[in-house]
């Protein structure tokens, strides 16, 4: 019998047996090639990995300034086998909007655009360019990756930086604002498709990205990308990471489609179950936090319970 390693057998629901077996369903084509520029343990490249086997061949890539940049290299000797285009930081969406008009203009109607910026590509100076093309429905996918600083550049702190962390400029008090509640705004815009993924649940990245690409207008998935350097944990714990961000229920699994709120995978089964667990178990593996008061974590914790709450009321209604 497997056990948790604390002697307590590992009890698994039907759900988690699905889970495993969807596994199989995903494509075996590889779209990065052997060897990138991304750190060990990067969480970017593993959310990537799956993205693009989602969306197959058939894409075209929008890319400014960031970690993702630096993955992708420079033609010809660029890791991946999709074509893509670099852009300036604060026009990503305008830039892969562009490419949207191109293609239509061609009447080439079968070609996904993905426009993929990190957070401070999203939302701090991308905002305006992604906001403008959510508004006119642009037929894009825009997906964020999220880890929380300006990483290529060296940890800047960002609008998506959680209150607590030390970054390169917040390296004494840590950061004393919260994080930008972006998918809020990004719901505002009632858009057509809104979801979350994790590169620790990649069956839930598939499945969202390969609905993501047949549905028509602007797209918007968020990804929680853990990245050792900057969050300092070891490069072994990416998705022991990813993994906690969920199961303690700061970052949580689930999509909006046309208006209608639904939880996905693991979080579905943590709302079933009806419990969390303690925010101070993601928080104290990362250097990041070391210097967060206890007000800091129990004003978090407080923050991460009544938005869990609130997705409950609406996984009901
Ligand atoms: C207008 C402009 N300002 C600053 C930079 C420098 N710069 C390049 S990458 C980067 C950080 C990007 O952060 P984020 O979007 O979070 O992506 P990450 O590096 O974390 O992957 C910055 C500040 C730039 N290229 N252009
Ligand atoms: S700094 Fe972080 S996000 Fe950037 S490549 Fe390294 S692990 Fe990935
Ligand atoms: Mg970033």
């Amino acid at each position: 019998m497997k056990t948790t390693g604390k002697g307590q057998p590992v009890t698994r629901t039907s759900q988690d047996k699905k889970m495993h077996e969807n596994i199989f369903k995903i494509n075996d084509k590889e779209y990065i090639l052997p060897g990138s520029r991304a750190c060990q343990g990067c969480g970017l490249s593993l959310a990537y990995r799956y993205i693009l086997k989602a969306l197959r061949e058939n894409t075209i890539v929008a890319i400014p300034p960031s970690c993702l940049c630096v993955l992708h290299g420079l033609y010809p000797t660029t890791s991946t086998i999709i074509p893509a285009l670099n852009t300036t930081f604060a026009s990503n969406a305008a830039s892969a909007s562009g490419i949207v008009a191109g293609l239509n203009a061609l009447n080439k109607t079968d070609i996904t655009v993905l426009a993929l910026s990190g957070d401070g590509g999203t939302y701090d100076i991308g905002i305006q360019s992604l906001s403008g093309a959510a508004e006119r429905n642009t037929d894009f996918i825009f997906a964020c990756y999220d880890n929380e600083a300006y990483m290529n550049t060296g940890t800047q702190r960002s609008g998506a930086t959680p209150m607590g962390a030390i970054t390169t400029t917040t390296p004494v008090l840590t950061k004393q604002e919260p994080k930008k509640d972006f998918l809020k705004i990004m719901e505002a815009h009632h858009i057509p498709y809104l979801a979350t993924v994790s590169p620790a649940y990649p069956v839930d990245l598939y499945d969202k990205f390969v609905k993501a690409k047949r549905i028509r207008g602007t797209r918007y998935i968020h990804i929680d990308t853990p990245c050792p350097p900057g969050w300092g944990y070891p490069t072994k714990d990416t998705v022991k990471i990813a993994r906690l961000a969920v199961e303690t229920g700061l970052f949580i699994l689930f999509e909006i489609e046309n208006d209608r709120f639904r939880f996905t995978g693991r979080s579905k089964i943590m709302a079933e179950r009806g419990k969390l667990l303690p925010l101070v178990n993601y928080v104290e593996r990362q250097e990041r936090f070391k210097k967060m008061s206890i007000e800091q974590l129990s004003g978090l914790q407080a923050s991460v319970n009544s938005r869990w709450n609130e997705c409950l009321k609406r996984a009901e209604g």
